[in-house]
């Protein structure tokens, strides 16, 4: 239709990608033989692996730690700093090829640092992938480091300390600070003191939560975690005080209803709570999560939502406006996106 010609036109951010999230089959099985990493059942035949998604492989996921298991084996075959630069550099190819403009990037050191490959090797490969992204394709790239919820408190403690002895968030290397991983048994309350050891050296803030687990954790990280914006905040939706909270702080929702609905947090595309969102003024980016996985880059996730809410050309300058308004950047580079 005349408006999926639109959104593949539009100038694009994205707000919720997790780098190890877009290792290709191809590019998987490419490294697990260059770095000697067997994996579980590595015998699928070569035209597979280079035209199958992730998803197809693992069929589809039952749970968010289902995904989980699969996203971190994944991982490890990602050794070297340049194997970090070309895992990174394909997405960014990709992207710009879609016409993302901007791309807001979550990364996990501690998976990488916890099979022995150091924080600065996984940065080294991500800033180089960063500057030839801005030379090449004129894509800005601001980096998210993300702790996992799931390992034990000093761990992510430990991360956090060696970001602060690189000057990473008072350098600008890193525009922000996230937390990502299962939700269920981590409630935000437990990382108030992380989040505010890292929120006094003035970088952003924001967490992955109403995932899977109610408005109470969304609450719950607004008012003891300090974020400025809320990862997948899906949950929102069900709580009509949350969402009038929203809009009046002009909230935003790095919202992904494609990976919702992959990893069954959602029956289907069209309970995703997007006339919700625009009902209730709350502002919200679209974005493709772990895009090798689900199956679905930004221009496929836009053009599902488009065919589900068959939405109209105000909604999505009204959605897009709000993401670059949101945006992690410099007020220039603001402008320079509208
Ligand atoms: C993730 Cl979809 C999702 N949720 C939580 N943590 C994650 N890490 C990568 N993808
Ligand atoms: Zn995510």
């Amino acid at each position: 239709s005349k408006l999926h010609e639109l959104l593949t036109a539009l100038p694009k951010v994205e707000q919720h990608l997790h780098i190890e999230g877009t290792l290709e089959p191809s590019l998987l099985f490419s490294l697990a033989a260059k770095n000697n990493i067997s994996l579980p059942s590595n015998d699928v035949d070569p035209v597979y692996q280079t035209t199958q998604t992730l998803l197809a492989r693992y069929q589809r996921f039952t749970s968010l730690d289902d995904f989980l298991h699969y996203y971190y084996l994944g991982m490890s075959v990602l050794i070297t700093a340049d194997d970090f630069e070309t895992l990174a550099w394909q997405y960014f190819t990709k992207a710009a090829g879609q016409n993302v403009r901007h791309a807001e990037v979550f990364f996990d050191p501690q998976a990488h640092i916890s099979r022995g490959v150091p924080y600065d090797v996984v940065v080294e490969g991500l800033l180089a992938a960063k500057k030839r992204a801005r030379d090449e394709l004129a894509l800005t790239v601001e980096y998210i480091v993300c702790i996992l919820r799931h390992l034990p408190l000093p761990d992510s403690e430990a991360l956090v300390d060696t970001v602060l002895s690189r000057g990473h968030f008072a350098d600008g290397t890193l525009a922000g600070f996230g937390m990502v991983s299962s939700e269920k048994d981590f409630p935000p309350h437990l990382f108030r003191e992380i989040y505010a050891r890292v929120g006094a050296t003035g970088t952003r803030l924001t967490s992955h939560v109403g995932e899977e687990v109610g408005p109470e954790f969304v609450r719950e990280a607004l008012a003891q975690l300090n974020v400025e914006r809320v990862d997948h905040g899906l949950a929102s939706a069900r709580d009509a005080d949350l969402l009038k909270q929203l809009a009046a702080s002009e909230t935003l929702l790095t919202f992904c209803p494609w990976s919702n609905v992959v990893l069954c947090n959602l029956p289907r595309l069209e309970d995703a709570p997007v006339r919700v969102f625009l009902d209730a003024r709350v502002r919200f980016s679209l974005n493709s999560d772990d895009p090798a996985y689900f199956g679905a880059y930004i221009q496929d996730v836009f053009c599902k939502v488009q065919d589900t809410f068959d939405l109209s050309v105000a909604d999505w300058e009204w959605i897009v406006g709000g993401a670059i308004e949101a945006s992690w950047c410099g007020q220039d580079r603001k402008l320079a996106l509208r």
